[in-house]
């Protein structure tokens, strides 16, 4: 509806070009199961992103669910309960227990004081989220993980394009899951992608995603179908190569709510950490009622009635979700629940206009008492 701003607005490429795009795939007929266009764009995202190798997925749930269950991981896994439903939900249909680890006050990623603490003999890999595009504490989950022997698989969907310290983020870790989901910074439609160094995992992944077949005869994996088709791999060939401009156009928006919003009593923003070069993907915003004098969901319902549709990425904590009531305590992520009730995600989108941007923020900031 015009006049309304949702917390974001997919990106597309011009029609024009997506037509062009998409037109041999007329002649071919050849439509999904790993085509041309599939085979392209896979080339393409493993140059823009600077890894080794990467399987494409119908979206970035499968990505991460099949990544699991390739590298045949059982037992538990450590996690975050501050994450979109996906993260969790991947490691229970693999039939693995999450154990939810706090977060970090600052950045709302995965409090590395708290892992060693969670590992028991049933461990067998951590999957933190780099929520909100803030990267993790590679170095140190690295170091616990080594020495315990554990797997690390990046929940990675919301950073497409982030790159720390010189090195493309999919790059970090045994694997790296990418979405490409409509609402991303980079979009397939629907989409994703998992990064990975081990040849043996990438054959695992080739299979799983298409049935378990090996070959015409023999089938050796239980798998799901989760391949990438003809047409979403051709909206990432048009959308690539406008990406670099939109990252740039979001920093912008990201600058100019920080102007707005910085130094402000009961009001939180993200710091970017040193050696990331971001992709501005949200704009979370933290307040405290008692030094705002007025809280997250009230400032949630004031913008709503302004057409100003925000979400409250990420709440309820994916602990709390009413599917696992009752299996799991988050008192015993007191940061995380804290966070959850508190946070607000701003609209963020590369064509969202800084008149725009002030208008929230003003709304915002006469909403105080
Ligand atoms: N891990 C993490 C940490 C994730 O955040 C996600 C997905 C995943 C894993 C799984 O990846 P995928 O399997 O999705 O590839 C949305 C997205 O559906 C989901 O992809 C995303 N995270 C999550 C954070 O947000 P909803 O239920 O909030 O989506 P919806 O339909 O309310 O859309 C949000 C806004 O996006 C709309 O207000 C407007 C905009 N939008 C949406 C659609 C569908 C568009 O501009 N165009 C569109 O086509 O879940």
């Amino acid at each position: 509806m015009e006049n309304e701003i949702l917390v974001t607005r997919s990106s597309m490429p011009p029609m024009k070009e997506y037509v062009e795009e998409i037109q041999s795939i007329w002649g071919s007929h050849w439509l999904t199961n790993m085509g041309v266009k599939h085979n392209k764009f896979e080339l393409m995202l493993k140059d823009y992103l600077g890894v080794t190798a990467l399987s494409l997925f119908t979206n970035g749930h499968m990505a991460l669910e099949l990544a699991i269950q390739g590298m045949g991981l059982t037992g538990e896994i450590i996690t975050t309960p501050f994450t979109f439903i996906s993260t969790t939900h991947a490691i229970v249909r693999n039939g693995i227990k999450p154990v939810f680890c706090d977060i970090n006050k600052n950045d709302y990623t995965m409090d590395v004081s708290k892992i060693e603490s969670l590992i028991t003999d049933k461990t067998t890999a951590i999957v933190p989220v780099h929520v909100y595009g803030n990267i993790c504490n590679i170095e140190e989950i690295e170091k616990i993980a080594h020495k315990y022997k554990l797997k690390v698989i990046y929940d990675a969907a919301h950073t497409f394009g982030v790159r720390y310290k010189g090195q493309g983020i999919g790059s970090y870790g045994d694997a790296s899951m990418f979405s490409f989901h409509a609402s991303k910074v980079f979009n397939t439609i629907e989409g994703g992608a998992v990064c990975y160094t081990d040849e043996e995992l990438g054959k695992n992944l080739y299979r799983l995603k298409n049935f378990g077949i090996k070959d015409e005869i023999e089938i050796d994996g239980i798998g799901a179908n989760a391949k990438m088709n003809e047409f979403q791999a051709a909206m990432g060939i048009c959308n690539l190569k406008y990406i670099e401009n939109e990252i740039e156009k979001r920093g912008k928006v990201d600058r100019r709510y920080r102007e707005n919003l910085n130094g402000i009593d009961g009001i939180s923003l993200c710091h970017i950490r040193e050696g990331v070069e971001a992709n501005y993907s949200y704009f979370p915003v933290l307040f405290d009622k008692t030094l705002f004098g007025i809280g997250r969901d009230e400032i949630y319902n004031i913008l709503k009635e302004n057409k100003i549709f925000t979400r409250r990425y990420f709440y309820p904590l994916t602990s709390c979700a009413e599917c696992y009531k009752g299996q799991f305590n988050p008192d015993e992520t007191p940061v995380a629940l804290s966070i959850t009730n508190n946070i607000l995600t701003l609209p963020m989108y590369a064509d969202l206009s800084l008149e725009d941007v002030d208008r929230i923020c003003k709304i915002i900031l006469d909403s105080r008492n």
